[in-house]
């Protein structure tokens, strides 16, 4: 495995959050460290009781399978395993396996000695999880208020939500959750082309740099955020969309259990419309 020459540098031991040197080295191009030792433990035993969830039946036709939670009954109890248990140790594995993850991250910052802004963002998403799997059904006093693990069943279990609410889209942090991920996904496709545009000119024209860059948005918009800029905006809608979409689905019921429709009633009924 070819090392970049800095990296001889920076893959030294230390920086490690606990354990001192315990699994602080590299296999192959990977660094291994004590929390991808307990995020490959996690991901694979998730894996091997979501495999035999499955083989409890009845399907083994792919989009069908699915590991549902305990019924409402068990409220937060623990449920045998056949019956909803599987579904809560596979939560813990996963919440296990995406902490571990993000906590490499920290250590593999540290060890570079850059910011840690990459396991920041990533625990926006991890947020966005352990508000579907553990803080809402926790407000509402039942692991069933989680979502199933299969393809089509969790589609199902949003759209039932959904539809409990009479029309998700009114409610104003999904609203908030949507803007932000279209935002993103207009700033992502703006920056992406635009780097390649300067990385692949025509054919005898030199790649451009970031005067070209500025220039193009100033001609067209009149503004450029700078290259720095574009990528804390990136961050920005990226932390938002997957933050508001936590926030919408925690408000809908143990904050809101009517539907999102009427919640706009404030508005009709503010004093100045008598
Ligand atoms: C931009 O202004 C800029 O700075 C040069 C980039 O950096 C390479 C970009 O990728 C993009 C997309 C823009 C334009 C963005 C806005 C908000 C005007």
């Amino acid at each position: 495995m070819a090392m970049l020459s800095f990296e001889r540098k920076y893959r030294v031991r230390g920086g490690t959050l606990i354990g001192g040197d315990l699994f602080d080295f590299w296999v192959g191009p990977f660094y291994v460290g004590f929390f991808g030792v307990t995020a490959v433990f996690f991901a694979v035993l998730g894996t091997l009781l979501i495999v035999w969830g499955a083989a409890m039946g009845p399907t083994w036709n792919l989009w069908q399978i699915s590991i549902a939670p305990p019924d409402l009954s068990y409220g937060l109890g623990m449920a045998p395993m056949a019956k909803g248990g599987l579904w809560q140790i596979i939560t813990l594995c996963a919440i296990g396996a995406f902490v571990s993850w993000a906590l490499r991250q920290v250590e593999i910052a540290r060890k570079l000695g850059i910011g840690l802004h990459v396991p920041f963002a990533f625990s926006f998403a991890i947020f966005a999880y352990v508000a579907l799997v553990v803080i809402r059904p926790v407000l509402l006093g039942a692991w069933g208020h989680g979502f199933p693990y299969g393809i089509l069943s969790h589609l199902d279990w949003v759209s039932n939500v959904g539809y409990q609410f009479l029309h998700f889209h009114y409610n104003p942090a999904h609203m908030l959750a949507i803007t932000f991920f279209f935002t993103n996904a207009l700033a992502l496709s703006m920056h992406g082309s635009l780097i390649l545009s300067v990385t692949n000119p025509g054919k005898g024209e030199t790649v451009k740099t970031s005067e070209h860059e500025n220039t193009f948005f100033r001609d067209e918009v009149g503004y450029s955020i700078g290259a720095l800029g574009i990528h804390r905006l990136g961050v920005f809608l990226a932390i938002n969309a997957s933050f508001w979409s936590a926030i919408c689905i925690i408000l809908s019921g143990p904050f809101w259990t009517r539907g999102w429709p009427e919640w706009w009633t404030w508005w009709p009924n503010l004093p100045i419309f008598g």
